[in-house]
């Protein structure tokens, strides 16, 4: 099967911190047209979902829904540390807009048990005729999943996979091999090759919005058995990765995006507004990656 690269969409607000439709959809648009991505991860980290209420993060998936049209795979993020709202958000997404695949961010903040995230699961999916990626992110939600865990969660037949988020390469060779049969979604951009060499299914990424292109090479590299070349691509990529964290990781993004034409709005607060030194900074990153 072929391996499958997602953006994980940005969403668009104001200097006022509401959202800004507008450039939401043109960045599925721009995913859709210019990247010819296979996939959209919504509403997941680099959405800013979690610094949303209920309604902005319904209005963002049926936005996104009606913009992608049958352009390419959507897969709604709707983890909550608030079960009762992941519930609702999952419901939302699944029955009232017609999403047919759904994540959610493992249940973060307080030491919850392994029983309780089990359930956490199983609550989301209750009732509902969908499938769902786990969203696997130990260094954000310092939630560890060991493969018998993850194990343990695919019992529920609706659990297809996970995004693995996480530069434990023992951990994502042991599930690999013991979960032959589920995807797995790398999450961790710049370590994409050594997760290809493990067997991962495709990539879910922020970083994929401006830089599909070189990314689908590097994979049509590796699967062509030309390591070189896709460690090359990994090179230029890493250099591009690092040189959009150095100048502020979201906001940065969105400033690439004005830089291909896209008015992509700014992030949320608490996230930085772009200063006069981010935008000289995503303009030369711009000019050096992509030009
Ligand atoms: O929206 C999302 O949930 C993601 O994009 C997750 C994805 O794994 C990204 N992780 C975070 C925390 O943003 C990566 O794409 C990451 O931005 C990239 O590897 C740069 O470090």
């Amino acid at each position: 099967m072929a391996k499958k690269l997602y953006s994980a969409l940005m969403t668009a607000f104001n200097e006022d911190g509401t959202m800004n439709d507008a450039g939401t959809r043109a960045m599925v648009r721009y995913n859709i047209d210019v990247n010819h991505i296979d996939g959209l991860y919504i509403g997941g980290s680099t959405g800013e979902a979690f610094m949303m209420s209920v309604a902005e993060r319904k209005h963002l998936f049926k936005i996104a829904f009606e913009e992608a049209g049958d352009g390419c795979d959507l897969i709604a993020q709707v983890g909550a540390i608030n079960l009762t709202e992941a519930k609702e958000l999952a419901d939302y997404a699944v029955n009232t807009v017609g999403y047919k695949t759904i994540s959610a961010v493992t249940p973060f903040y307080y030491p919850f048990t392994f029983d309780q995230i089990k359930d956490y699961y199983d609550s989301i999916l209750d009732g509902l005729d969908t499938q769902l990626l786990i969203y696997s992110l130990p260094a954000l939600t310092g939630v560890s999943l060991s493969a018998e865990q993850f194990g343990k969660l695919f019992e529920n037949p609706k659990i297809i996979g996970i995004k693995f988020t996480n530069a434990d390469f023992l951990l994502l060779e042991r599930v690999r091999k013991a979960f032959p049969d589920k995807l797995i979604y790398f999450g961790s951009d710049e370590m994409l090759l050594s997760a290809l060499v493990l067997g991962v299914d495709g990539a879910i990424g922020s970083t994929f919005n401006l830089n599909a292109k070189r990314t689908y090479d590097e994979i049509a590299a590796f699967e062509a058995g030309d390591n070189a070349k896709a460690l090359e691509l990994q090179h230029i990529s890493n250099d591009y990765i690092m040189d959009v964290i150095d100048n502020d990781l979201y906001p940065t993004i969105k400033l690439l995006f004005h830089e291909a034409g896209v008015d992509a709005g700014i992030c949320k607060k608490p996230m930085n507004a772009p200063t006069p030194e981010m935008k000289a900074g995503a303009a030369k990153i711009y000019a050096k990656y992509f030009n």
